[in-house]
């Protein structure tokens, strides 16, 4: 019989990898045998090592159970390809299991289905969609990448209750309280790429690294500077993996940077300033799944009017800045409210005495 708790177990041991997995997808498995119990567990390692299924199969036989007839429970469909490691597909087959639950097929174009087929060929029973919703949630990054060409581009904004971001002279630090600001950091954990304007490097001089939580990988720093003003001795070019998204080609301008251990990226201009379609596009290139952005109200409303901005994690501090101070978004005045963008509450929560709430575009 099949039975969701295994796939919520399998769900929970993918979570498992959320800093780690990228650019693979966060998959978990579960494998049970005939009588109902667990006889093995696993979640994607990091890119290049075992995929959830291996590692379930390999905690099988460490623990000295046989897998053959057993069901396994594995929230994305097994791969079917040779990329760093083989098909577990074929892994799965050879060692005899009886039947494969899946919560949602691969949109790799890689697999897109023909896992699920091999094994169904194999004779192995096969059910799919279990808790697909749950699964989804985990990899919109991914899911979105392998679909559309494009990350996923979550904008981080911490702001009043009127919205807004910072005084007018700037002064921003601190308008959330630390219980949101560490909440952050498990954001940006969690992203490929941590992307930011010149405006606020050279207004915050930020390190825009993972500091209030342990992980193992710094998500990559992508500033924007369409006419390349990065002082070379930014705080943010003190730590390796910075990415200076610029439409500048003069090689004389890139060799500070590039001496102070920058990688310059020379995009197309759109209106003077760096195409954030063409950005969006080389940042799938480099196959990022995430892209957490922390930046001031320009790129932000850039992002938005170019239809890059697909969630938004706003934290709402209980007080006031007034009209004075800075918006969140600045984009050009709508003529009718039905142009306005809609945007869904996916999540509210409180964290210390500032409210965070999770978006999505509606
Ligand atoms: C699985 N189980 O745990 C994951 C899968 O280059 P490779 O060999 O690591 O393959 C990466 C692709 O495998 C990735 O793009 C996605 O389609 C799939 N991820 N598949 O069977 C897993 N993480
Ligand atoms: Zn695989």
């Amino acid at each position: 019989m099949i039975k969701p708790d295994f796939m919520r177990r399998a769900l929970q041991l993918a979570e498992r990898g959320l800093y780690t997995t990228s650019p693979n997808p966060r998959v978990g498995c579960v494998i049970v045998n005939a009588a109902g119990e667990i006889i093995g567990e696993g979640w994607t390692q990091p890119a290049g090592q075992n995929h959830a299924e291996i590692q379930a199969l390999n905690d099988a036989a460490a623990r000295g159970h046989s897998v053959a007839g057993a069901t396994v429970y594995v929230t994305l469909e097994p791969c079917a390809h040779f990329g760093r490691t083989p098909p577990c597909c074929d892994a799965l087959i050879r060692a005899g299991v009886g039947h494969v639950v899946s919560a949602m097929s691969d949109p790799n174009p890689l697999v897109a289905g023909q896992g699920l087929a091999r094994i169904a060929a194999a004779g192995i029973g096969v059910t799919e969609n279990l808790l697909a919703d749950e699964a989804l949630a985990l990899n919109r990054g991914f899911v979105q990448r392998m679909t559309q060409g494009r990350p996923l581009l979550r904008l981080k904004i911490a702001a009043s209750l009127d919205g807004r971001t910072a005084l007018a002279n700037g002064e921003s630090q601190w308008i959330t309280g630390e219980a949101a600001r560490a909440d952050g950091h498990h954001w940006r954990a969690r992203s490929c790429a941590i992307l930011t304007g010149i405006g606020t490097v050279l207004a915050d001089d930020p390190l825009l690294n993972v500091r209030a939580v342990e992980t193992p990988r710094q998500p990559t720093k992508v500033i924007v500077d369409s006419q390349l003003r990065m002082p070379p001795g930014a705080a943010i070019l003190r730590t390796p993996g910075c990415l200076i998204a610029t439409t500048v080609q003069d090689a004389k301008q890139h060799a500070p940077l590039l001496a102070a251990g920058a990688e310059i990226l020379v995009l197309p201009a759109h209106e003077g300033r760096v195409d954030l379609q063409a950005l969006v596009a080389a940042l799938a290139k480099r196959n990022f799944n995430e892209v957490h952005v922390e930046a001031g109200a320009i790129l932000n409303g850039a992002l938005l009017s170019a239809g890059c901005a697909d969630e938004l994690l706003v934290y709402l501090a209980p007080t006031l800045l007034g009209p004075s101070a800075r918006a969140m978004l600045d984009f050009p005045a709508l003529p009718h409210l039905a142009e306005a963008s809609r945007w869904q509450i996916e999540d509210q929560r409180l964290f210390g005495t500032d409210l965070r709430l999770m978006l999505r575009r509606a």
